[in-house]
């Protein structure tokens, strides 16, 4: 028998950006004497079906934007006899659905580093549970995934996590919620020596897929010290020293790894934190601004971000310390006029954002938004089909609304429209062009232009281009662009780089083979 992990995709382009992380996380969970898994990417290309046989394990991992397929996958599977497991937030948060639509044996709430190996286990014993608590394992127990699985030249990222959880409570982000708020930290030392391992692939650029960068502010620091709660103050101190422990061994890395996170703009007003992500070659972050109003912050429950002038000189601080940023904005919010677009475009070009992405205002489950709207809909919920509008991922793709949530003045096309006209307007020739500037040479330069298109291409996913032809033409020219880019993020492996050698308290921990671990509630 094999154990299969795939990925689920609608859209194979061949090469993709960044490395599905849990794919090799999951990898590295896999009981030793079951063999390798077979991995499989759909975001490259589709599974082959012929492949699954009687007996086999096939886990899968469902976000909600790609559900239904991962669904689909997953019925496939069962009908040639495999067993059938989701992991992965969508499943976290509706394991009923799975075992439904998409013919579960088993489902895995939370996090899959340590149970995974008892849930195959069970598979191959012909008893698998239907719900396994994965829970929220500590920063210590998190695995270093397993690379050498990898077809290094099908990815320009690599993906590598040193912290889940966020502190903060945004309305339409789920993370706090199915994370936790209580950051958790993976040891430095497991992060650095895979981080070496990747570099020695080829790999030297690695996105750090964690939910927030900078879990710890200046001003929880303050209140803390304010509020004299000792306990609390030690606490965050050690967390932000570790990130600084973090920051100088990647700085001790080979100088041409280029690292990008996400952070929020508290960061911005901390200039050590700054100076401390340039020098480990942090060189660009996924900056949450979402709204330019301080109307459309509050409708987020993220008035602590800035507005106005000041949110202009707080993005600008990131690029005077040398870190680029990439602003996320989201439209189509009730305090959204036909005004704020042409705002926001302009702030994000006055602010020197380096990249920028416009995405629609989405209920995604698990959020504040998503209880909310529920809620509202539970009297004469809206129906598509035979699906109520709050089950919106269910619906084909045909005919599923590009906007769920309506709103008070504007029609969704009007806000898909406009929003359109704002990535174009961000993303034309000559307004990238000048961002290039930042760029040390015209090799990079270029580099550049064509990251900011593929960037474009691949992700304003408005849904402008409707029609089949515009949009199998719009993928082939995306396919295209990827193939050059890939290219260019592309290394010469560095098989000889050593990690550097730790204390011999940092060893590998193997309890998972042995199905034992602990799971931290908060
Ligand atoms: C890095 C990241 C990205 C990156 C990289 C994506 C990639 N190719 O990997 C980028 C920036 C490109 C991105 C894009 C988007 N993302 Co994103 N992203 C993340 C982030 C911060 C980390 C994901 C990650 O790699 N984690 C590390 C791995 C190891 O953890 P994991 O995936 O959770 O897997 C663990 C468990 O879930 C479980 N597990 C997972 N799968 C399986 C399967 C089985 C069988 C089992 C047993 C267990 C299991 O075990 C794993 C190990 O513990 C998450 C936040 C989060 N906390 O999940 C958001 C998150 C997944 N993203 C989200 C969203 C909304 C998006 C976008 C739609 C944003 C947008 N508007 O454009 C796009 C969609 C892109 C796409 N088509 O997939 C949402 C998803 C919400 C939802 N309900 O689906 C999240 C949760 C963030 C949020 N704000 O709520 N994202
Ligand atoms: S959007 Fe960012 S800052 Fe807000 S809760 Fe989610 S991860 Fe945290």
């Amino acid at each position: 028998m094999s154990v299969f992990l795939v990925n689920p995709s609608d859209n194979s382009f061949g090469t993709a950006v960044i490395t599905p992380r849990w794919l090799f996380v999951l990898a590295a969970a896999t009981p030793t004497s079951v063999g390798d898994p077979i991995l499989v990417d759909e975001s490259l290309e589709a599974i082959d079906p012929d492949r699954i046989h009687p007996g086999d394990v096939v886990g899968i991992s469902v976000h909600t934007g790609n559900a239904l397929r991962g669904y689909q996958v997953g019925r496939m599977a069962r009908q040639r006899g495999a067993w059938v497991v989701y992991g992965g937030i969508h499943a976290t948060l509706f394991p009923e659905e799975a075992l439904e639509k998409g013919a579960a044996h088993a489902v895995v709430k939370g996090d899959g580093d340590l149970v995974w190996a008892k849930v195959v286990a069970d598979c191959l014993g012909g008893q698998p549970r239907e719900i396994y608590e994965g829970g929220r394992i500590a920063g210590t127990d998190f695995l270093a995934a397993r690379w050498d699985l990898m077809q290094p030249q099908k990815y320009m990222w690599a993906s590598v996590q040193t912290i889940r959880g966020c502190p903060k409570h945004c309305s339409f982000c789920s993370v706090w919620r199915t994370d936790g708020q209580q950051p958790r930290q993976r040891r430095y030392q497991s992060v650095i020596d895979e981080i070496v391992n990747l570099r020695r692939l080829g790999f030297k650029f690695v996105a750090l897929a964690d939910d927030n960068f900078y879990p710890v502010t200046l001003t929880d620091l303050r209140l803390a010290r304010e509020q004299n709660n000792q306990a609390k103050l030690q606490e965050l101190t050690a967390i932000r020293e570790e990130r600084f422990q973090l920051m100088e061994e990647l700085a001790r890395l080979p100088q041409d790894m280029v690292f990008f996170t996400q952070i929020t703009m508290e960061a911005g007003e901390d200039g050590d934190f700054l100076d401390a992500m340039r020098k480990a070659n942090i060189k660009g972050a996924l900056v949450g601004v979402e709204a330019v109003t301080p109307e459309g912050l509050k409708a987020v429950y993220k008035d602590w971000n800035y507005s106005g002038d000041a949110l202009a000189q707080r993005l600008q601080t990131f690029k005077d310390h040398g870190v680029h940023v990439l602003g996320s904005f989201i439209f189509g919010l009730p305090t959204d006029k036909p005004a704020t677009f042409d705002a926001t475009v302009k702030m994000a070009m006055r602010a020197g954002v380096t990249f920028a992405q416009f995405v629609m205002m989405t209920p995604f489950p698990g959020t504040v938004d998503f209880t909310r709207w529920e809620k509202q809909q539970s009297v004469d919920p809206a129906m598509v089909g035979d699906v109520p509008i709050t089950r919106y991922w269910l619906i084909p793709w045909e005919s599923r609304p590009k906007m769920f949530t309506p709103h008070p003045t504007m029609s969704s096309d009007e806000i898909r429209d406009r929003t359109q006209k704002v990535w174009d307007r961000f993303y034309n020739w000559s307004a990238i062009w000048e961002r290039s500037a930042c760029c040390p040479d015209v090799t990079s330069r270029i580099a550049f232009i064509f990251l900011s298109k593929l960037y474009r291409q691949m992700y304003a996913g408005t849904g402008i281009s409707s029609d089949s032809a515009r949009r199998r033409k719009s993928r082939r020219w995306a396919r295209w662009t990827a193939r050059q880019c890939k290219r260019l993020f592309q290394a010469s492996p560095m098989p000889e780089l050593e990690s550097p050698s730790w204390e011999p308290a940092f060893l590998r921990d193997d309890r998972r083979d042995a199905g034992q671990f602990s799971v931290l509630e908060n």
